[in-house]
């Protein structure tokens, strides 16, 4: 019988970044053989190493050998890593069990876990359900996880531990849980490609197109989304959106007991939270609704906002939390950095920092987020991910008024704008890269108007990340005279 991926004595690990940095500290933890291998040369990995000081690893950097196949019993690989990489796919042709972060923490956590996925709205729902639960464990509530969904006040409720995508993987803090704490994890399909467990209450909270570039075709990416109910049993919570047609038609797949969230009423027979004269409510069909949050305690801007909002109740009210800590979570919540930021008024024009967005569908959600009359200049680009651009396009003809494009796919932005029908934008301007095309959107703007950065791509051409072309977005609008 082959061994348990996390009963594994010899582990590869494949990319020194914070996934791998945590899989390598859990297989290490366990006494396990660690072997981290990265394709960057040593000199660029020195934070890496020096990160995991004390942490035994023997490192093979710049490049990935194939002598590295002998000897492990599991592949840990980073979101980062593709499964393409040919190293990944003679380990699987060796039948070495691949496996990643988010798959190994459902397999070992020891207290009640929730994945939350989706292709937008996973850090926003994620740290709205940790700031939910925290505030019941500040409150000590005495509120535990009941596979039923009914409250279990008489159980102590300790602590949240909020992780995974969103920045900081859990793995590594397994030893430090306990059974009464909750752990929330934002899981992305990189992890969930290969996950290998499922958590006790799984998300997914909308799909929509998205790192085709990596999975090849829609039905791979949503392979790996629904990869999330895949290990679930009996007793666990699916918890999907009945607005999002590809969302709901997971339910198919679901093993346990269905949630539905959505702001339209429920599909008939459905449980799960809608909102009802101004009210989010619990909306069972056996019994009365239960009112849980008015719709006007929602700072966030935009109905996708609404939705995730729905989506971290519906967890909530599974998890058995009491509306006054639903309420502590949503309350005073502006949202997260680089999702539909407000960064500065500066001469009357109001500057939003979306570098989140991605996709084109992450832009059409922000667009939505802004009220018609508001005069919207928008700063779109970076590196393509092969997505679909003509519902962008039309919705960038109906809703902008000036657009500047910078980066690499500046051009085939251009292209799909030129391919589409429609009275505005009023410029459409193309420049080499953000900093120009804020120096533009400020010549631009008037009194009244509103500078949104939603690039609808990926940041690589420019940046390390999102978040750091978002710092840099910060800076420069700062910086204007
Ligand atoms: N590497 C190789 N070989 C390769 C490719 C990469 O060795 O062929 C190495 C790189 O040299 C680098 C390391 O792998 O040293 C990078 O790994 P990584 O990109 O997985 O970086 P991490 O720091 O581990 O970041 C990951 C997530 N990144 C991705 O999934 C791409 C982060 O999500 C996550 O916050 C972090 O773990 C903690 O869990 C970022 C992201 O963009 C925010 N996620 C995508 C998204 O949200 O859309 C999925």
């Amino acid at each position: 019988m082959s061994t348990a991926p996390e009963q594994a004595r010899w582990a590869l690990i494949i990319g020194a970044g914070r996934q791998g940095a945590s899989l390598a500290r859990f297989y290490a933890g366990r006494g396990a053989r660690v072997v981290l291998n990265d394709r960057r040369p040593a000199r660029a990995l020195v934070a890496a190493w020096r990160n995991l000081a004390g942490v035994p690893a023997t490192w093979v950097t710049g490049g990935h050998p194939a002598f590295l196949l002998q000897g492990p019993q599991v592949v840990g690989v980073s979101g980062g890593v593709p499964l393409s990489l040919p190293l990944l796919q003679q380990a699987q042709a060796q039948g070495l069990p691949l496996v990643s972060d988010a798959g190994l923490f459902f397999a070992v956590a020891p207290c009640p876990t929730v994945g939350i996925t989706g292709s937008s709205g996973k850090t926003t729902t994620t740290t709205l359900v940790g700031r939910m639960v925290a505030a019941a464990a500040r409150e000590a509530a005495g509120i535990a996880y009941s596979q039923s969904g009914e409250t279990a006040p008489s159980a102590l409720f300790r602590k949240a531990w909020v992780g995974g995508n969103i920045g900081n993987p859990l793995l590594h803090e397994v030893p430090a849980m306990q059974p009464d704490d909750v752990a929330v994890m934002e899981v992305s399909s990189f992890q969930l490609e290969i996950a290998h467990a499922s958590p006790r209450v799984a998300v997914v909270l909308n799909i929509t197109p998205n790192h085709l570039d990596r999975h090849g075709s829609m039905d791979a990416y949503i392979a790996a989304k629904a990869r999330i109910l895949a290990f679930q049993g009996p007793d666990d919570v699916a918890v999907l959106g009945w607005e999002d047609p590809l969302d709901w038609g997971l339910r198919e797949q679901v093993q346990g007991r269905l949630v539905g969230f959505g702001l339209t009423p429920p599909p008939q027979g459905v449980t799960g939270v809608t909102v009802r004269g101004g009210m989010f409510v619990w909306h069972s069909p056996q019994a009365p609704e239960e009112p849980l949050l008015p719709l006007d305690a929602v700072a966030l801007r935009g109905r996708h906002n609404r939705l995730n909002v729905a989506a971290a109740l519906a967890v909530a009210r599974v998890l058995g939390l009491p509306p006054a800590s639903m309420r502590a979570g949503v309350e005073g919540f502006t949202g997260v950095p680089h999702r539909l930021e407000p960064v500065r008024v500066h001469r009357g024009v109001t500057w939003y920092n979306d570098s989140i967005a991605t996709s084109p569908a992450r832009v059409l959600a922000a667009l939505r987020a802004f009220d018609r009359d508001e005069p919207l200049i928008l700063l779109a680009g970076g590196r393509d991910k092969h997505l679909p651009w003509d519902a962008w396009a039309r919705e960038v003809r109906r809703r902008v008024t000036h657009v500047i494009l910078f980066g690499e796919a500046a051009p085939l932005l251009k292209a799909a704008l030129d391919a589409t029908d429609g009275d505005l934008p009023q410029t459409v301007t193309v420049v080499p890269d953000l900093h120009a095309a804020v120096q533009r959107a400020a010549a631009l703007a008037q009194p009244g108007s509103v500078v949104l950065l939603s690039p609808g791509c990926a940041s690589y051409d420019q940046f390390r990340n999102f978040e750091e072309r978002g710092e840099k977005f910060r800076q420069w609008v700062h910086a204007l005279p």
